[in-house]
Formats: C-alpha cells, structure tokens, sequence
C-alpha cells in the first residue's frame, strides 16, 4: 500500500526558522494535496535533546564548522520547542504515526530509520513491517540530508522507494549538494515521480523543476 513519509516538516526547517531551508514553505500545500492520495501517511521529526552534539553552540563553534566528521548546525528542533512542531499549515487529521529521529545527545541522526552509529532504531522500520507497507513516498526535508539519508536506508532494507521530487526542498551549503543527493539516491534504486502524477489535472502548486 502506498505510504507517504513526511520528513521532518518542522518550523525550525521553514524560512526564517532555525534552520531555515530555502523555499521549505512551498512545499506545504503540495503535501496537503497529496495526503488525500496515500492510504498510509507518517511524519519523522527531527528531535533533538539541548546540548546536542550536531549544534555549534554545544561545542563552542559556529554552525558549518566541523566536530570530527558531523557538520555543525544551529540549535534545531529541540524536544518540545516551538520550532520542532510540524508546521502549522500541514494537514495532520492524516498522520497515523509519528517517529523521532536524532535523540541521542552524543549521535546525530539524518536517517529516519537508524540513527548515524546504527546503534538505534526509530521504530519506523518495525511499524511498516508490522503493517505491510512496502511501498514508500519520500516528501519533505531536507533533500540532501534526512531525505537522502532516509531513501538509502529504505533502499536497504527491501523497501520499494520514490521521491516526489517537487515536494521536497534541500538545505544546499554547497550548491550542488541537492544535485548530487538526487543522484545518489537514483543510483541506489530510487524512483522519482512528481506531484502532478497523484493529483493529475487537479491544481497543483508545485514549480517546475
Ligand atoms: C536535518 C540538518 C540537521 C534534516 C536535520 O532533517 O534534513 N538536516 N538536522
Ligand atoms: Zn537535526
């Protein structure tokens, strides 16, 4: 059955937010029309503790600087904060299970299905097993992080996987990240598809790409 994974569409990832992703906020309505179309839809949040290890300030350091091989954000989606909530403008009536990624303070998690030491599981990986969701659409955020990383786990583990390709937007520090993230998950085996193929002459607002 064809499951819809909202990834991470936190107001800490909205323009303006925390971390803002450039042009985050265009991909809301594209979600809300595409919800009606999936007989199983899921949210991951990003969900980190105070003091995590992925923020600069834990470390004294500026976002972007490096701690080892973990790229340094600014403090985002922390538990129960505002900026951590799914956007207000998301349709979530829906949403029949929500899994929380990067709660480890010392482990940062991109992936929401295994945090980046494979030590730990979200749960997300036994939920669709138990409910026989094998055949999975990735929308969300952000491209080159939690969505690529997310993909290549669910390629792993047996899934069928898509991308609404105009229903996600990346974080780009370099500005060929979201290019090379599209790639390395078409290489795995990811499909890519469009809003416009679920909502057909229905209007959709997304961009051409
Ligand atoms: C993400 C950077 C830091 C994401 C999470 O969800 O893509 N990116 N934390
Ligand atoms: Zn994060």
């Amino acid at each position: 059955m064809k499951t819809l994974i909202i990834t991470d569409v936190q107001h800490d990832f909205m323009p303006g937010g925390a971390l803002g992703v450039p042009h985050a906020n265009e991909i809301i309505p594209i979600i809300n029309a595409l919800i009606p179309h999936f007989e199983h839809v899921i949210a991951t949040l990003d969900w980190h503790p105070e003091n995590h290890v992925s923020f600069a300030s834990t470390h004294g350091k500026k976002p972007g600087e490096m701690f080892g091989t973990q790229i340094l954000w600014p403090d985002h989606c922390v538990q129960n904060s505002h900026g951590a909530n799914l956007v207000a403008g998301l349709k979530k009536e829906k949403i029949e299970a929500i899994f929380h990624k990067g709660t480890d303070p010392d482990v940062d998690s991109y992936s929401a299905f295994f945090d980046d030491a494979r030590h730990r599981a979200t749960g997300l990986d036994e939920y669709l097993e138990k409910h026989k969701l094998r055949d999975l659409y990735f929308v969300g955020l952000a491209t080159d992080y939690c969505v690529l990383y997310s993909v290549l786990d669910a390629l792993e583990l047996g899934f069928s996987v898509s991308v609404i390709r105009d229903a996600c937007r990346a974080i780009n520090l370099h500005p060929l990240d979201e290019q090379r993230a599209l790639e390395t998950m078409r290489a795995g085996g990811a499909k890519f598809v469009f809003s416009k193929d679920f909502l057909g002459k229905e209007k959709s607002r997304s961009p051409i790409l």
